[in-house]
């Protein structure tokens, strides 16, 4: 490859040598230059075209890699009578271990309150604390004439996507009416919209009844959750955006017949997206159903499924019908948290830690038992997340003129996952004792070197808002 270099005499400039570098398309073996915050160049190996570096680092037997993008992380959330237990702090200093160097996370309109003071109440969360860039999608909870006015404001601002729940009638339910209205404004703005598809005024009928059944253990969180319900949801929501025109991008999939609509809707050659998550491909029912109170550490929505729908999710994820693996990650502490439920699961506070398990989890799961590729590693977990959401090039890829958020990662080391090795600040691990292959060895946010063979030396706070493109796929 021919380059040119202008030396910009302070700009540090590292190499990472002897790699090979994945992307979503390409596996080659490269030198990677990075220039202050950015990729400047790619070489091949040992051809440093008069280049000097102040610092190398040798990536030998080891892939080259564009950071982890989290689309979906809840930090520092209110949420079932309590907060999620990682702040913008603890969750992207753990993002960062686990090789993941941006977020989107989902900042809340407060019933009655404007889109407006919800952004800034999340900005204020994520200021002076997050290590690593970040984003947000905005969560509608009231729909109304304001509200939508608001739209293109947050847009022109940078925050592209927002969200609408199916679910959690009272709390962040929007009917369908106000679904319709929002996906038609996102359609004239350019702006994605999120769904969290699960018809949950049928399934408050479903809790209640088995409540009044005396089905309390976490496992009837799963039982009272069918995944009909999801199927319903996402039908309704892609029928909702066909109507509307607009893109729509269905959160955290978690059913093989909810991911039967996303397959016909695609088909039909639609813009719907889909995601899914890492607990959907490893954790199941089993786990909610262990014994005792064991099963809260597990409750999260849409809820884990019997073990023989992970197939079919796996199978989604390898024909692009789902693009993206994100986390949801929205973690409470089992002592004082997931025990708000001990007499009823609709009181367990619903989420999992994940956002730092993400890339271990499918890189010893998914490449190493050769579910899927390497490159289709790289796109489900930061490729297509950049694309979908308005991030792309300057995140998602390894190339000249993009953020230098790049990864080294040794496909073969071996550890264990535990509340004790993972820095999440939450009291368990959900895959507490299982070893994985596969780790970040050196991350590099914006050019900076914030983990180093599982040393952290970034800084709070360094993370910068990523003001996002508008929808273009
Ligand atoms: N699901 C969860 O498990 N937690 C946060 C919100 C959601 O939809
Ligand atoms: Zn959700
Ligand atoms: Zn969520």
């Amino acid at each position: 490859m021919g380059v040119s270099f202008v030396t910009e005499g302070s700009v540090m400039r590292t190499l990472i040598k002897n790699g090979t570098v994945v992307t979503a398309v390409d596996t080659f073996a490269g030198d990677v230059w990075i220039e202050g915050e950015k990729i400047v160049a790619l070489t091949a190996p040992g051809a440093a075209h008069g280049m000097t570096a102040d610092k190398t680092i040798d990536a030998t037997g080891k892939y080259v890699m564009p950071g982890g993008i989290d689309a979906h992380t809840h930090m520092d959330m209110p949420f079932g009578g309590t907060t999620s237990s990682d702040d913008f702090e603890t969750g992207t200093i753990a993002a960062a271990h686990g090789g993941t160097t941006t977020l989107v996370d989902f900042a809340i309109q407060t019933k009655g309150s404007s889109l407006r003071q919800g952004l800034d109440t999340w900005y204020g969360k994520a200021e002076g604390k997050a290590a690593i860039d970040y984003g947000f999608h905005m969560i509608f909870t009231d729909v109304n004439p304001t509200t939508l006015d608001e739209m293109s404001g947050l847009v022109r601002e940078g925050v592209t996507s927002f969200k609408m729940f199916m679910a959690y009638p009272g709390v962040l339910y929007v009917d369908d009416g106000q679904i319709f209205r929002a996906m038609q404004k996102a359609r004239d703005l350019g702006a994605l919209i999120c769904m969290h598809a699960e018809n949950g005024i049928a399934l408050d009928v479903l809790i209640e009844q088995a409540i009044a059944r005396g089905e309390t253990a976490p496992k009837y969180h799963s039982l009272s959750r069918p995944q009909i319900a999801e199927a319903e949801g996402t039908h309704r929501a892609l029928a909702l955006a066909e109507m509307a025109g607009a893109p729509v991008y269905i959160v955290h999939l978690s059913a093989p017949r909810a991911l039967d609509k996303v397959v016909e809707a695609r088909d039909r050659g639609l813009p719907a997206y889909a995601e899914t998550c890492p607990q959907y491909l490893f954790l199941s029912l089993d786990d909610l159903a262990r014994d005792g109170f064991e099963g809260a550490k597990y409750v999260c929505t849409p809820p884990l499924r019997p073990k023989e729908m992970q197939e079919d999710i796996w199978r989604g994820l390898k024909t692009n019908d789902l693009q993206v693996v994100s986390t949801d990650h929205c973690p409470f502490c089992f002592k004082g948290q997931k025990e708000l439920g001990r007499d009823s699961f609709a009181k367990i506070p619903n989420g999992m830690p994940g956002v730092e398990t993400r890339m271990y989890l499918l890189w010893d799961g998914g490449v190493r038992t050769g579910r899927i590729s390497m490159n289709r590693f790289v796109e489900i977990t930061s490729t297509a997340p950049a694309k979908i959401f308005g991030m792309y090039p300057r995140k998602g890829t390894i190339a000249p003129g993009a953020d230098a958020d790049v990864v080294v990662w040794d496909g073969e080391k071996e550890h264990l996952l535990s509340e004790k090795t993972l820095h999440m600040r939450v009291d368990y691990s959900p895959y507490e004792g299982q070893k994985v292959r596969g780790a970040a060895t050196q991350v590099f946010s914006r050019g900076e070197l914030i983990v180093d063979e599982g040393q952290w030396l970034g800084k709070k706070g360094r993370g910068k808002f990523f003001k996002r493109n508008t929808f273009s796929l």
